[in-house]
């Protein structure tokens, strides 16, 4: 990220210098190559956003991890061979090493050794811009560290800087496993104040009726780019992973004025680390409680079937069991005409859009629009003028609907009006 500078990794102070990253996979059990491969690819992008240049890439066929060394004793001796040659900063493993592991793996190898939980919370630390983001991430870092400390000692000779040593942990591993604990307390504290406000203001929100659409999905789907196209408004979109971290709401006029919220949110990816679910909850309930969620798919992402699921279990995992979804298959301009004939076959409600050249943007504001209720119709309402309680509904059918004739005959007050549908039960439709 602009201005931001990778601690100890130059020479001259305040200017960052990439690093040289060694990417490590395992092909375990009955994987297959191809999916440890991609699982690699994405690896790679994930390590170029926190930084890192790839240098080397290693695979290993094993039926399951060395329990102490992670890789075979001979594949070891082959990275550390490699890692020398290539003058690798970072070693990178694409699973969640244990930390006596990492820490053998460490000292066979003479690098750094960071796994895809630590790299995953080093992007996300990166990102964090609001005091809410950054608490997220802080919290998310210090339960990652706890059960780490054991070997303290070690942990602290690590502190070289650069890919995985970002983040509260800088300055907080000097401090012993109490401190954390007091740190892991305040932290969740503030951040239970930063739900408590987002929940109030999502009841306001819901008090006022308007509905709010979801923008969920797996990293780099397109959700931001889509957020602006519908919302107009300028938020960043980018080809690197999880640029997103904190909700952006904004509200959607439509063209007979009326109105939704839109919020975009932070991205999912495969093996989200669990903690940082965790310590996303507050972000997440933005979704959770949406009316509902618009899972945008990259529509030209070769593993496309794995990313859906992987979103699919996020969603699980948070508790949107019971969320109305809808899929929405983004960056449909970059699919040919048999990959889009497939695409439908395959789902025929499938709604294909463009963000980046507004193709079926309409389609999809109408497929909304209908699952939200909030189509129109027409109704005639008829209300005591003299009741305080109706004069009340009268005036939310005003803030609500659109009026076409206001009478008043025999005492008794007549109002023909467009409800939109979810609204026709409070409303007092007659
Ligand atoms: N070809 C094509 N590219 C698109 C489309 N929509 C978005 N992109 C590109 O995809 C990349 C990711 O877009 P973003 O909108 O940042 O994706 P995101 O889902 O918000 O990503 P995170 O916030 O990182 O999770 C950018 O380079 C966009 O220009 C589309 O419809 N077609
Ligand atoms: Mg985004």
């Amino acid at each position: 990220m602009a201005g931001q500078r990778l601690p100890g990794t130059s020479g001259r102070p305040g200017v960052a210098r990439r690093e040289r990253a060694a990417l490590v996979g395992l092909i375990a059990g009955r994987a297959r190559r191809l999916d440890a491969d991609r699982s690699l690819d994405e690896l790679a992008g994930l390590a170029q956003a926190a930084g890192g240049d790839i240098v080397l890439r290693v695979l290993q066929e094993r039926p399951k991890p060395d329990p102490s060394t992670f890789l075979g004793a001979g594949k070891i001796q082959m990275l550390a061979a490699s890692a020398a040659e290539t003058d690798v900063d970072v070693v990178i493993f694409d699973n969640e090493l244990t930390p006596a592991q990492l820490r053998q793996v460490e000292e066979k190898v003479g690098r750094k050794v960071v796994d895809r939980t630590q790299l995953i919370l080093d992007i996300f630390a990166r990102r964090a811009r609001t005091r809410e983001g950054k608490l997220q991430v802080e919290l998310a870092q210090l339960k990652y560290l706890l059960p780490r400390l054991v070997g303290a000692s070690t942990a602290l000779s690590r502190l070289g800087g650069g890919i995985g040593t970002r983040g509260p942990g800088e300055t907080k591993l000097e401090t012993d496993r109490r401190r954390i604990r007091t740190r892991i307390h305040a932290v969740s504290e503030d951040i239970e104040h930063v739900r408590k406000r987002r929940a109030q203001s999502r009841e306001r929100r819901h008090k006022a009726s308007v509905p709010t659409v979801a923008l969920v999905g797996y990293t780099n789907a397109g959700k931001t780019t889509l957020f602006n196209v519908l919302t107009r408004a300028d938020a960043e979109a980018s080809d690197a992973l999880f640029v997103t971290l904190d909700p952006l709401i904004r509200p959607v006029r439509l063209p007979d004025s009326r109105e939704l919220l839109v919020a975009d949110t932070v991205g999912f990816i495969d093996r989200l680390p669990h903690a940082l679910v965790a310590a996303f909850r507050a972000t997440l309930e933005e979704t959770v409680d949406a009316d509902l969620a618009l899972h945008i798919i990259d529509a030209a992402a070769p593993d496309r079937d794995r990313r859906m699921s992987a979103v699919r279990q996020v969603l699980e995992e948070v508790g949107a069991v019971n969320l109305p979804l809808l899929d929405v298959y983004n960056k449909c301009d970059a699919l040919t005409f048999d990959e889009r004939r497939r695409l439908q076959d395959q789902d025929p409600s499938a709604l294909c859009v463009s963000a980046l050249n507004g193709q079926g943007i309409d389609e999809l504001v109408e497929t909304m629009t209908s699952r939200l209720a909030l189509d129109v119709q027409r109704v005639t309402l008829t209300f005591d003028p003299d009741s305080a309680s109706d004069r009340d509904r009268i005036a939310r059918v005003y803030r609500h609907a659109r009026v076409a004739l206001h009478e008043t005959r025999d005492g008794q007050v007549s109002i023909v009006a467009d409800v939109p549908r979810r609204l026709l039960g409070r409303l007092g439709h007659v």
